[in-house]
């Protein structure tokens, strides 16, 4: 008689990200608010909690004093199943600005002339790690799946096998949200091999692209001379599986918000507002990637040439602040300002503003009534992992059919076959799309709309996390491995 196997029991997930999926406010001391956040990472991981039992590791984003971090702990762990990782003020401030947001940030984004390494911030990044792996450390048991996100953690796989010891049980993934540059930009980086052998104790490394995989590759077989196929490294004797795994939106949170009668009485509004007129929707952060500056003077260039178009379109731009305490940051402002005073004051009227700029976050009702009132909207990343936006404004179009402009450097450019792709480093090339857009017919409106659609519809955030998981679940523990141990 065969004898049956008994079912193997459920794994534990652990997702692990600098921040909680928890927006934290003190509003008095042993007082503070908790509010769910949200987000792609947040969304991606909602169809995962059916089948998978799962905690969230992450800073919870503010200094919490020694005194109130245990009763804070508490209720996060039983609210949320989230666990705050502590870091003191001075040190989150060097690990997170100092080193992930301007060192890591502008080298993978290709913008290598922002970087000035700092040997304290690199200090502060591996002290912001370890504490990363010490927190997880004390609560994974045998055969759990350890899920880590983006460039903040790339040393947690090594030293979270430093805590635990290369014989326990456990296996991790890693999941980078940016591209991965050509090895020719990574290997600017003073600590590229320290970087790479920390992700490389993962068993499987996610990219949005199979592009971003190759050039990952590419950087562990020159920089650490380690053998690689297209599927995978070998390193330390194990094997390290690379893949694409493209992350997704859930377009029916839209397309329910689309019925929302908040959102439908906001919509008739702001159709109202701008009757008769093209919109031209932006929604980024205002980061120097996000490549506003080239937008707004493929704009310019567009109501130069055509100024028949002038006072028929107007361009919407939501820019939500961010990493304000970055110098470069700063100046992006003051340069997007200064070219939105321009253009206005060029082009405006008493009853016409060419740009209604807002340098705020809105909600979520609101973006999605900004997207569905949008005739196209524009992604000019000069470098962006994916990109959700392109995806949410196209989950918002059914009606419009909207036209979407889009960076051939996002990641989204690969999947969204029905956009009009530019280089927003050619600027007329970018006022040629505003043009052809606006006056782009409905039949072919129609036929780009159900292209990009049918692939948001079916490439969700729910089956990207579920792609992955199932992948790092079903990873073999290669021959090599048991040798060694
Ligand atoms: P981001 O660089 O933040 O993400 P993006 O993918 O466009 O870029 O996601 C932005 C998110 O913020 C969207 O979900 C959007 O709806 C939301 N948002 C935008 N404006 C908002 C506002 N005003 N208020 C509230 N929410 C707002 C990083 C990488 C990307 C990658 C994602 C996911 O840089 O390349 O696609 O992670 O992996």
């Amino acid at each position: 008689m065969i004898p049956s196997i008994p079912p193997s029991p459920p794994h534990r997930l652990l997702i692990v990200s600098n921040r909680l999926p928890v927006s934290i406010k003190r509003t008095a001391p042993h007082t503070y608010t908790f509010s769910q956040g949200s987000g792609g990472l947040v969304t991606g991981l909602s169809g995962l909690s059916q089948s998978t039992e799962f905690k969230w590791y992450g800073w919870p984003g503010l200094e919490i004093p020694k005194e109130e971090e245990e009763e804070m702990e508490g209720r996060l762990r039983e609210e949320y199943g989230a666990v705050p990782v502590f870091l003191e003020e001075g040190l989150s401030e060097r690990y997170y600005n100092g080193f992930s947001n301007s060192i890591l940030w502008p080298l993978i984004h290709y913008h290598p002339g922002e970087i000035t390494f700092s040997e304290d911030a690199w200090q502060a990044y591996q002290e912001a790690n370890r504490l990363f792996a010490k927190s997880v450390a004390k609560d994974v048991q045998d055969g759990d799946l350890v899920w880590i996100h983006d460039f903040h953690l790339m040393l947690l796989p090594a030293m979270l096998r430093e805590e635990l010891g290369q014989e326990f049980n456990v296996k991790i993934g890693f999941f980078l949200h940016t591209p991965f540059p050509s090895s020719e930009i990574y290997r600017i980086l003073p600590v590229r091999k320290e970087i790479l052998s920390g992700v490389l104790q993962s068993d499987l490394i996610g990219f949005h692209t199979n592009g971003y995989a190759r050039h990952f590759l590419s950087a562990c077989s020159h920089i650490l001379n380690l053998p690689t196929t297209t599927r995978y490294v070998t390193f330390k004797n194990k094997r390290v599986n690379v893949g694409a795994f493209p992350i997704g939106i859930e377009p029916e949170k839209f397309t329910r918000a689309m019925q929302d009668p908040k959102v439908l009485e906001r919509l008739a509004q702001l159709e109202h507002e701008f009757e008769g007129r093209h919109v031209m929707v932006g929604v980024d952060r205002l980061d120097y990637v996000k490549a506003l500056p080239q937008k707004l003077r493929a704009y310019e260039m567009f109501l130069t040439d055509h100024p028949e178009y002038v006072g028929r379109v107007v361009m919407i731009q939501i820019a939500i602040p961010t990493r304000g305490e970055v110098e470069e940051y700063q100046n992006l402002r003051l340069l997007v300002n200064e070219l939105i005073g321009r253009i206005n004051g060029k082009f405006g009227t008493i009853e016409y503003t060419p740009i209604h700029f807002m340098h705020q976050t809105v909600d979520f009702h609101e973006l999605v009534a900004l997207y569905a009132v949008s005739d196209s909207c524009v992604v000019a990343s000069t470098r962006d992992g994916m990109n959700l936006v392109s995806f949410e404004y196209v989950a918002c179009q059914a009606k419009r059919h909207g036209s979407m402009i889009l960076s051939e450097f996002a990641g989204s450019a690969q999947s969204l076959t029905g956009s009009v792709i530019v280089n927003p480093w050619n600027t007329s090339d970018m006022a040629r799309a505003m043009y052809q857009a606006v006056t782009m017919g409905e039949e072919e409106r129609a036929k780009r709309f159900e292209l990009m659609n049918a692939y948001v519809q079916n490439n969700t955030s729910a089956f990207w996390g579920q792609s992955f998981v199932k992948e790092l679940k079903m990873k073999r523990i290669e021959p090599e491995r048991w040798l060694k141990l």
